[in-house]
């Protein structure tokens, strides 16, 4: 089974951070990761790919490998994602073709990136001993306006030909918005295998307690077998999360309406349609740092994902999501398992509840998975289970009482389980995970709070001592206790009521540990590595047969090896912490070690059941954040163009007359920075004209996507900003002037926030080309064509200055165009002076840019968190509707843009900047740049360098990523 989370290399710019996200990952028990490529990242100059530094993929590939984590690589060219134009690069804007169809203009414009990075996914494939076993190319090609042929199969086949052409042979999958049944195989230009998805409660995170009605799917196992039913069942994208747009509700929301009840019900419904392909989209969200997002999102992607865009795993969802893709990982009879059409009423006595059942198609065993039937009830509902078992037909539980779901849960129970010889005739309870030692056989089931439940075992498959014997340690105190008994048809039934306290029942060689939610939420299952866990150079993957450690306790348990009679584990600890290993320990243990591998650690071991049990001791870090308040800052005026004697000289003319854009130009000449190579960040404008007494106001039509705002002046006079909202991805400003001197020359300067470019999800709108920039003007009392427009974004455009950084990490302001952001700018030159930093703000409308640095010195062997927190008079949350203060602000951490930060829209006011992207031992630059859209001015209330939740970590260096200083450039202007 591929069973998979969704993670962007491009999201988390630190090669040395993939492997914690994909140990994590193959700690909650999947197996495989699935990825997207950004081609605007890679292809910002046409015709040149550059994929080194953080835009390499082998390190990510080498990653995986480490981890035990197969990939499904998704590299587009088209992936939606939330990213700026979908992925696509600004320059398809200018394409004479339409993007996403057969038009040789757009199949040309992609060869490059195809052949590129489809070489390198194909040397990483499995084939080539990589990683890779998947592939899906395009995404959601599922819809189009009208008049577009669609679904095209000559443009899916050639996009298949650009990827087999480049190498790729493993299978490829679709990605169907929705069951339709979009290039199914055996359908013209059809895929090998296929798939789609599924976000069953969309993405308004505003009220996360609402599962609206309906919303469960019911008939996707149904529509899979009549669409192709030859395929394993595929959904490459399930809803993991959800994205929030600017002025949302926040990411903590999203968590909670995707979070662990959503996992219960959603994920196991789709386990019940026999799903075996398994994406969770996303399992780490990450950040959209240098603009790389679309204008429907801020700077966070954290996604209320099951691993928190700080890399943390807190979230009660990423602990459930391991306990149902371990029992999956436990349970190969599922893989073969036929899923029965729509759902059964006869197999429980309680019509608020529904099951479907899995059948073995090579073994007895059956699983069923039971929910309420109208799936968003609170409610809780007795049971009684009739169902069919190798032992005849049973009439569950045996014993007085009934079974409970609870409100917005469901349970996968089995019959005819095989633990490698011994048959749980049926479990009532969930199964965590089994091994089967040399020695003795583990079962690990668990309960959720009050309930009863029952399991039985087939005698003959014991073995001759057949002895029930419930370990005393566990039940004394407990209050609550398991009933055991022998039947006369031949099977031991336990009864037993959920508790807090962990139990072991011991069965003959089976030892069955109940555990509840709250415990199993702290079991790991580990694949044992090959090799001592800290050299750990082989790869190595779940097989069949091959023994897991199993281990309760810790805030992450990364790897664990066997070498001789020691055993080597690896993870992160938030607190001291007693650990028991409860299978996987060689009896006797001779030593024990956590994450170092030159001390051992002491440990006790427990004669009977060969429990190891040991304290890992937590040392608590010593953190010293420095006060940014509190530092020296420096400041540079970043709109130079306003004051005085400016030259443009080296701005790109807009005289563009021949437009390519479906949107034809309604001004004499282009404005549409596109046109010009700029594609991200803000973009400027100056309209030279001059006066003839008759003007009165100019009208400007701005576009810059949701959220963006923009700020005019006429000479050095402050004319207005439009503050933004999140609806309007323009803007119609009307500004009054007075008459001018005629003959005088006049300037007129437009800063426009660029949001990023819309995604290009329906074939042939071509929404990713929509224009950003001025659509129209009017100068009052002159003609259109008295105006001579000159444009710039960020210096050199698409020739860019930064490789290390990329095509879109800077924007058009003078301080990003001079490269002030970078670290070490020339602090002592002209036009610096020393300051207090953003709180001390600016005095009129206008841009700034701030500059500190300081020392880090984060002790290594912990992970810890670093954000930047703005800071406002409620102390962080910007309330809706705010009116306060406009001002929009970029935070750079070392040159990488980290933070767009808009004061009066919000949400977001922390900004994660990752270990790599800061230097933990050494010098860091913070730039901040400040746009005051008020006559008054505006200041930053608060910026602080916050940590979060430290943890002594077992991951290894990170190593800090390229980013390089401050060079004079030539040509800034
Ligand atoms: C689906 C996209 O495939 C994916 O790239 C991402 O944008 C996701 O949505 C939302 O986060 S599109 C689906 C909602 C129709």
């Amino acid at each position: 089974m591929f069973y998979s989370g969704e993670v962007h290399p491009f999201r988390l710019p630190v090669p040395s951070l993939w492997l914690d996200i994909f140990q994590k990952i193959r700690s909650m028990g999947y197996t495989g990761v699935s990825f997207y490529i950004d081609w605007a990242l890679l292809e910002g100059t046409p015709g040149t790919i550059r994929a080194s530094g953080v835009f390499a993929l082998e390190p990510f590939f080498d990653a995986a490998q480490k981890a035990g984590i197969y990939l499904l690589a998704r590299p587009g060219p088209y992936i939606n994602a939330e990213a700026s134009g979908g992925g696509f690069p600004g320059w398809l804007a200018r394409l004479p073709g339409r993007l996403r169809t057969a038009d040789a203009a757009y199949l040309n414009a992609s060869d490059l990136y195809t052949s590129v990075i489809g070489a390198k996914i194909a040397a990483a494939q499995i084939t080539h001993g990589g990683p890779v076993i998947l592939f899906q190319p395009e995404n959601e090609y599922t819809s189009a306006t009208r008049g577009v042929p669609f679904p095209d199969p000559i443009y899916m086949r050639a996009v298949q030909a650009q990827y087999r052409r480049a190498g790729i042979t493993v299978p490829m999958v679709s990605n169907d918005a929705g069951i339709k049944g979009n290039n199914a195989p055996g359908t013209e230009g059809g895929l090998d295998i296929y798939g789609h998805d599924g976000y069953p409660l969309g993405f308004n995170c505003a009220h996360p307690d609402n599962w609206p009605k309906g919303n469960l799917p019911t008939n996707w196992r149904d529509m899979h077998y009549q669409i192709s039913p030859a395929t394993p069942y595929a959904i490459p994208e399930f809803q993991g999360g959800a994205f929030d747009p600017w002025g949302g509700p926040g990411y903590e929301k999203c968590a909670q309406l995707v979070n662990h009840e959503y996992e219960r019900v959603f994920y196991k419904n789709d386990i019940s349609f026999g799903v075996t392909i398994f994406n969770l989209y996303m399992t780490y969200g990450g950040t959209n740092w240098g603009n790389l997002g679309h204008p429907g999102g801020y700077t966070s992607y954290d996604y209320g994902a099951a691993i928190t865009e700080e890399r943390g795993i807190n979230r009660t969802k990423y602990s459930e999501a391991k306990l149902i893709a371990n029992s999956i990982l436990a349970s190969p009879a599922y893989l073969s398992a036929f899923a029965e059409f729509g759902t059964n009423g006869t197999f429980v006595n309680n019509s608020a509840l529904s099951i479907t059942r899995l059948q073995g198609s090579d073994v007895q065993t059956q699983f069923f998975v039971i929910r309420h039937t109208a799936y968003n009830s609170k409610k809780s509902e007795p049971y009684r289970l009739t169902i069919p078992t190798s032992a005849g037909t049973m009439r569950i539980p045996q014993a007085a009482g009934a079974l409970t779901l609870h409100g917005r849960d469901s349970k996968i129970m089995v019959t005819d389980f095989d633990l490698g010889g011994i048959n749980i005739l049926y479990s009532t309870a969930e199964i965590l995970t089994w091994q089967k030692y040399t020695d003795r056989t583990i079962l690990v089931i668990y309960t959720g709070s009050n309930e009863q439940h029952e399991l039985a075992i087939t005698e003959s498959t014991l073995g001759n001592a057949s002895t029930v014997d419930v370990d005393p340690r566990f039940i004394e105190g407990a209050g609550e206790s398991v009933s055991a008994a022998s039947t006369e048809n031949g099977h031991v039934v336990l009864s037993f009521k959920s508790a807090a306290q962990d139990r072991i029942v011991r069965v003959a060689n089976l030892y069955i540990h109940i555990l509840d939610r709250d415990s199993a939420h702290k079991t790991w299952v580990l694949p044992f590595t090959p090799d001592a866990p800290t050299s750990a150079s082989v790869p190595y993957y779940i097989q069949p047969g091959v023994s897991n450690a199993i281990i309760h306790g810790g805030y992450l348990m990364r790897t664990a090896a066997v070498i001789g009679r020691e055993m080597a584990l690896t993870g992160d600890i938030d607190r001291t912490t007693t650990i028991r290993i409860l299978g996987g320990a060689p009896r006797p243990l001779t030593a024990l070690y956590f994450n170092d591998m030159r001390t051992p650690i002491p440990f006790e071991q427990d004669e009977a059941t060969g429990i190891v049990t040991a304290e890992l001791e937590f040392r608590e870090p010593v953190i010293k954040l420095p006060k940014l308040s509190k530092l020296q800052w420096y400041t540079v005026d970043s709109l130079p163009e306003v004051s005085g004697n400016y030259s443009d000289a080296g701005w790109t003319p807009a005289t563009m007359t021949n437009s390519l854009n479906p949107r034809r130009p309604t001004t004499p000449t282009s404005l549409y920075a596109s046109d010009y190579g700029y594609h991200a960040g803000s973009i400027l404008y100056r309209g030279h004209f001059r006066g003839n007494g008759r003007e009165s106001s100019i009208s400007l039509t701005t576009q810059g996507g949701s959220a963006f705002g923009m700020s005019a002046w006429l000479d050095s006079t402050y004319l207005g900003s439009w503050r933004g909202h999140p609806d309007a991805e323009a803007h119609n400003s009307t500004f009054s002037i007075g008459p001018q001197t005629a003959g005088s020359p006049h300037v007129l300067t437009v800063g426009i926030d660029h949001m990023g470019l819309d995604e290009n999800w329906n074939v042939g709108a071509d929404q990713m080309k929509k224009p950003r920039g001025i659509l129209d003007y009017k100068l009052a009392g002159h003609a259109a064509t008295d105006v001579s427009w000159k444009v710039t974004g960020n210096l050199g455009g698409e020739s860019y200055h930064d490789h290390a950084r990329g095509p879109l990490n800077e924007g058009g302001l003078y301080a990003e165009r001079a490269g002030f952001h970078l670290p070490s700018p020339p602090v002592n030159g002209a036009g610096w002076r020393a300051s207090a930093g953003p709180t001390e703000g600016i005095a009129r409308a206008g841009i700034a840019l701030f500059t500190t640095s300081f020392n880090l010195d984060i002790p290594a062997g912990y992970d810890v968190p670093l954000s930047l927190q703005f800071k406002n008079g409620t102390g962080g949350e910007v309330p809706a509707g705010s009116t306060w203060a406009a001002y929009r602000a970029q935070v750079w951490v070392n040159g990488w843009q980290f933070g767009k930060y808009v004061h009066t829209l919000g949400p977001q006011t922390r900004f994660p900047v990752p270990e790599g992207i800061w230097n933990y031992r050494g010098r860091n630059w913070v730039a901040v740049s400040l746009w005051a859209m008020e006559e008054g001015g505006a200041h930053v209330e608060g910026l602080e360098l916050v940590a979060g939740q430290a943890v002594q970590t077992g991951l290894g260096e990170v190593k800090v990523v390229e980013s390089p200083g401050w060079k004079g450039r030539e040509g800034v202007y």
